[in-house]
């Protein structure tokens, strides 16, 4: 069985369909009802905030892609509860299942790196808000239930997930639906996966961040430089134009 939590948002609504289709036996969770789920799948309305109900809804879990949590900059209160508090009740659960974690990081928890800059999954953290904040929180997570219990883990920090790019920032950061789940794939597939920390960026030729993901087994094929003419310009904040978070560094 595979959980998906957050699997009324954006990403679920496009790669629980695709993941179907894969054959996979899916469970999907979500505080909010999905729009449509595929015909032989489990739907569990629930809050990650809420151990019990992670525990009970991943109880026989192989593995969590756990995508659910708040995906912008809100108020502290909520972005603890649902993006640490909900990340680490995740974490629990798959311990208690001995299920494997594919999590939905973030590129924002180097948002304060310049754009002039490579990053590597080796470099300091440099988050750019309390979002990013929390999830590098969930990465840390995911280090201590490996260290602690070995429950095996990829954080993937997901650029920007879109059909297509649409801004200049996304020659950078954009990674394709394709791409995502291929990585993802990937991640539930590989017959170990230890404790792993990816960049979820498709081919791009101006991308910013480094990891061993080809070792791995990971080649992305998509390249945003294909849009470049359609691509509107970043927002006009030298903030925002300066560092790769982008809007997320707007002061
Ligand atoms: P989204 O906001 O569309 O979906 C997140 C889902 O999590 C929502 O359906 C929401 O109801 C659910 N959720 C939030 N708090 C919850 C709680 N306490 N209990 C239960 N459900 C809760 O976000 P999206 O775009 O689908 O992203 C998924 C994940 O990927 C997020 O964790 C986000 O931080 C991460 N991410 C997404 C990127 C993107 O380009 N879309 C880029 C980088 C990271
Ligand atoms: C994220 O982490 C956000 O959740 C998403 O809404 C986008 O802003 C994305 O990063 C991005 O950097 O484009």
């Amino acid at each position: 069985m595979i959980v998906v939590t957050g699997a009324a948002g954006e990403i679920g609504t496009w790669l629980v369909p695709r993941l179907a289709g894969r054959g996979l036996k899916l469970r999907l969770s979500d505080r909010s009802e999905v729009a449509s789920k595929p015909k032989d799948a489990e739907f569990v309305r629930a809050d990650l905030a809420e151990a019990g109900a992670v525990r009970e809804f991943c109880r026989d879990a192989t593995a969590i892609i756990h995508l659910g949590g708040i995906r912008f900059e809100a108020a502290p209160e909520q972005l603890v509860a649902s993006n640490v508090l909900g990340t680490a009740n995740v974490f629990c659960a798959a311990k208690l299942a001995g299920a494997r974690v594919v999590y939905a990081s973030s590129n924002h928890v180097v948002g304060y790196y310049e754009r002039d800059q490579h990053v590597s999954t080796e470099d300091p953290l440099r988050p750019d808000s309390i979002y990013a904040v929390t999830k590098a929180a969930g990465e840390l997570i995911a280090r201590f239930y490996f260290d602690r219990y070995g429950v095996e883990s990829a954080s993937i920090r997901i650029g920007s997930a879109l059909e297509r790019p649409t801004r200049v920032r996304h020659r950078h950061t954009w990674v394709s639906y394709d791409d995502l789940e291929a990585l993802i794939v990937a991640c539930l597939q590989s017959p170990r996966l230890g404790c792993k920390t990816f960049w979820g960026v498709s081919a791009n030729a101006c991308k910013w961040w480094q990891d061993d993901s080809h070792s791995f087994g990971f080649s992305p094929k998509d390249d945003a430089e294909q849009y470049v003419a359609t691509l509107l310009p970043d927002e006009d904040d030298p903030e925002v134009r300066r560092f790769q978070g982008g809007e997320f560094c707007a002061k």
